[in-house]
């Protein structure tokens, strides 16, 4: 049977004469159990009142503005079955002919609309953890929206981060000293946040290696002088690009991909190359394809010419995908060794610094070799340790005997 109750302002701790600052219903809304009803706004925070059970508003009896306190009608609310338990507390005495019921808030309750809680219940939502950016810190609908695309972004088959880590301080620099501030640009801001991704959700391990590339080096040169004429420049970093695949030929599992469920490895049949190029602006990851079917003179060629277009912001987006394996050189600048960050969805990255001569014992004696070394990061989910050693040394001796690249 249709009974008539009053819905009361439930305990509010110690408030008294608090802001109305939201009426979510009206006289002849439905409304259900755990709809929020009114928000009241306290000097600490605001709050939803929830509605104790399902019913049918018969009349409001509060205003936005007004002032209430504990035991303060909100609205009467007509239900037509209370047999079951309200998520409520009768009120000691009934002032009208209908009874009175105070609702219950529960603690960290968020700020948000009926219509919101429902959006949030249809897509799985707690509304209580999403970070309302309304008026008071209200939840809104792009702020469900948002919380379930950041959710749906977690990398699957890893778990998602899971972390609790403390917030980066906020720091006023300026009590310190003088200061400018300088935004990231846009190439930074997207970098970043791949990067940081990558760091945090994959597990890294870097192999070092040096190789003997005395002789290469000497070929190179001789190369360099033939097709200066033509301005063609060659670098270490063409003949890398011919190892790299010649040893990712000879281990698959390198020229590989986790797919979505992170159950099923990948194994690519083509060789495209990611090659780091840093311009002005940030880190870009041009992409040479077919690296496999291509010479060296070729590869230099291709390589001038993409970092070029790089550093002149003249890169489509389409010629930064579908690599299989990314070299970083910052050999051109220096270094002894670093350790890079895996361009996901790839499983190994190599890093590429500056040769330098060396005193290396050979056939019972020191002989002066020029040493390059190399650092190889790879994803340990996928690649164990040997065989990410075994990867190096190959790549050392093919670069260390550059006949092998015509094997
Ligand atoms: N050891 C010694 N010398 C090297 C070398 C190495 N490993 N690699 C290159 N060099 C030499 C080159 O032969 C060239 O010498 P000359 O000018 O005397 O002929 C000089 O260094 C400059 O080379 P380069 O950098 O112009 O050309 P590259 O083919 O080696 O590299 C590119 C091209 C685009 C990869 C490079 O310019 C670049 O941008 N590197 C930075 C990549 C980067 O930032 N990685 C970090 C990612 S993580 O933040």
């Amino acid at each position: 049977m249709a009974e008539t109750k009053q819905i009361l302002v439930p305990d509010i701790g110690n408030f008294k004469d608090v802001n109305v600052i939201g009426v979510l219903v009206k006289a002849g809304d439905t409304v259900k159990a755990e709809d929020s009803l009114i928000t009241l706004e306290t000097d600490k925070a605001a709050m939803d009142v929830p509605s104790p059970f399902a019913g049918v508003v018969k009349e409001m009896k509060v205003k936005a503005g007004d002032k209430v306190s504990q035991g303060s009608v909100i609205l009467l609310l007509e239900s037509g079955d209370t047999s079951g338990t309200p998520a409520a507390q009768p009120a000691a005495a009934a002032t009208v002919a209908a009874t009175s019921v105070q609702p219950v808030i529960s603690a960290g309750k968020a700020h948000a609309s009926p219509a919101i809680r429902r959006f949030a219940r249809e897509l799985g939502v707690d509304v209580a953890q999403v970070m309302g950016s309304g008026e008071k810190g209200r939840v809104t609908k792009n702020d469900v929206q948002n919380f379930v695309k950041a959710a749906l972004a977690q990398p699957r088959g890893t778990g998602g981060s899971g972390w609790h880590v403390l917030a980066m301080p906020e720091v006023d620099f300026t009590q310190f000293g003088a200061i400018e501030t300088k935004p990231l640009s846009r190439i930074q801001k997207l970098s970043g946040a791949n990067l940081h991704r990558n760091w945090v959700s994959i597990p890294h391990v870097t192999q070092f290696e040096e190789a003997d590339i005395t002789e290469m080096e000497a070929f190179r040169k001789q190369l360099g002088t033939e097709y200066a004429a033509q301005g063609i420049k060659i670098t270490p970093l063409a003949f890398l690009l011919r190892a790299v695949v010649e040893a990712l030929q000879q281990f698959p599992g390198f020229n590989a991909s986790l797919d979505a469920s992170g159950e099923n490895l990948i194994l690519k049949k083509y060789f495209h190359i990611g090659v780091a190029v840093d311009t002005p602006d940030g880190l870009v990851v041009p992409v040479l394809r077919d690296v496999n079917q291509k010479g060296i003179v070729q590869l230099a060629k291709e390589l001038a010419e993409i970092s070029g277009r790089a550093r002149e912001k003249k890169i489509s987006a389409a010629e930064m995908k579908g690599g299989c394996f990314t070299i970083s050189s910052l050999g051109g600048i220096g270094g002894t060794a670093f350790t890079p960050i895996i361009n996901a969805p790839e499983v190994a990255i190599l890093g590429v610094s500056r040769s330098n001569m060396k005193q290396v014992y050979q056939n019972g004696a020191f002989v002066p070799r020029l040493m390059l070394p190399l650092s190889l990061s790879y994803d340990h989910r996928v690649i164990d340790g040997a065989s990410a050693v075994r990867f190096t040394v190959y790549l050392a001796q093919t670069l260390a005997d550059i006949r092998r690249l015509a094997l």
